[in-house]
């Protein structure tokens, strides 16, 4: 078999390479391990900065999410009581995000793919990426028991951080930076209507926030320890902690009720450089993780495909490899941002194990800062809703 671009993993990252590259006309093809429903049904990001919604919208894929988005103007940050609001329309000029789930996102990607005959092979076995250092890179794989061979031009690693593809980075070339913090976030999904805004709080119990996935649909988070016990969290033990945390003022709005999902994540920042190597190109998770406080996981992944999508399109267009050459260290400018930002905004609103009174008084001093300095809640404004692409 032969495609000019093969891609790895039917994640976000991959998926919407594929539309990008097929609205160029060039022709792909994407490998992915699991079932559609299995990466489907994946219950992950919550929030789209607007460049996000806007691709999705010039891609052709924005119909439902212009209907079932709901667009947040702002976000707030909750401490000893008092709730401290980020108004992106006075900060950030208009500009907005949109919580409509990374399920939803997957949904309407996987819909117009089959429509526009995008070739995705779901439950793909034993992916190997061969002679990436050459001119003739192949992808060899197998399904339904039969191996193939897929030869391309250049293969794109949209294959997550437990892929195959960032392995076949030389371990000579490849730097790998990493934070492991010492907490998870345990997060139930409940049908019951939500908060009407985002609400990150820090509390001496430890983080909470609120969150949620339509107007009748909640997403709440709970801090804890990495080794906590699932099962020990009843939906009654989970409500009341969340109350505690939230406080007596906002916790009156909640709406309790049964949940239907419950799961913890831990929490890691990790950048792996470069992100290319011959003609493998690492986009998405594979290459990079945020811990989810900032939100941006999802949304770098989409500004990666984009450049890359951008510098693909060139080459074929006028034969240079110039854009192509340059993707890593394009994208690496503004993961590196991102992961930045998603740390500082992590530690200001998690209690870490190790914290000691010098820690907190920081904390203090930095929502003080934030209380009193309209420049200081511009930066925070400016990375929530999403540095420009460009
Ligand atoms: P994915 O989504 O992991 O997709 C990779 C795909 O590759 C497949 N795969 C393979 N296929 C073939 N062969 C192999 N050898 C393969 N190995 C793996 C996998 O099956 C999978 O389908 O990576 P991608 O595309 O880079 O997308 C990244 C995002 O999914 C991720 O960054 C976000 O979910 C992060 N995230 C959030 N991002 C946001 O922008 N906003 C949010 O509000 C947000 N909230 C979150 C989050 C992630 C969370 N968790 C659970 C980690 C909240 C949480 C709790
Ligand atoms: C979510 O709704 O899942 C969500 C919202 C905001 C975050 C992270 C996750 O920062």
């Amino acid at each position: 078999m032969r495609t000019q671009v093969a891609i790895v993993g039917a994640g976000p990252a991959g998926l919407f390479l594929a539309h990008l590259l097929h609205r160029h006309g060039i022709e792909v093809r994407v490998l992915e391990r699991r079932s559609r429903s299995y990466v489907e049904g994946r219950v992950r990001a919550g929030v789209l900065e607007q460049s996000t919604a806007d691709l999705m919208a010039e891609l052709g894929l924005g119909a439902r999410l212009q209907r079932e988005g709901l667009v947040h103007d702002r976000t707030s940050i909750a401490c000893d009581g008092e709730v401290l609001r980020i108004d992106f329309g006075t900060l950030v000029g208009g500009r907005s995000v949109i919580v409509y789930g990374q399920q939803e996102v997957m949904k309407d990607l996987f819909d117009s793919a089959s429509k526009r005959g995008i070739d995705i092979a779901f439950e793909v076995e034993d992916v190997e990426i061969r002679d990436v250092d050459s001119d003739h890179p192949s992808v060899i794989y197998s399904n339904d028991g039969r191996q193939t061979r897929m030869d391309c031009d250049f293969i794109a690693g949209c294959d997550g951080s437990h892929g195959a593809s960032r392995g076949v980075i030389p371990a000579s070339l490849l730097r790998v930076f990493e934070r492991v913090y010492p907490f998870g976030w345990l997060g139930i999904l409940a049908d019951v209507p939500p908060l009407d805004e985002l609400i990150y709080c820090n509390h001496e119990r430890g983080f909470a926030l609120a969150s949620m996935r339509s107007r009748s649909r909640s997403r709440y988070y709970l801090q804890c320890p990495l080794d906590e016990n699932l099962d020990a969290w009843s939906d009654d033990r989970f409500w009341d902690e969340l109350s505690l945390r939230l406080g007596p003022q906002i916790a009156a709005g909640l709406t309790r009720g049964a949940s239907f999902e419950k799961s913890i994540a831990p929490l890691r920042s990790f950048v792996a450089e470069p992100m290319q190597y011959g003609r493998l190109f690492l986009a998405g998770d594979a290459a990079h993780i945020v811990p989810p406080t900032g939100a941006k996981g999802l949304n770098l992944a989409v500004a990666d495909v984009k450049a890359l999508s951008d510098a693909i399109s060139a080459f074929y267009r006028t034969g240079s490899r110039e854009q192509l050459d340059g993707y890593s260290a394009k994208a690496l400018a503004r993961v590196w941002k991102a992961e930045r930002f998603s740390w500082w905004f992590t530690k200001l609103t998690h209690r870490f194990p190790d914290m000691d009174g010098f820690d907190r008084r920081i904390q203090i001093a930095e929502f003080d800062y934030l209380r009193n300095s309209r420049a200081a809640r511009t930066a925070l404004a400016e990375n929530y809703v999403g540095l420009p692409l460009d």
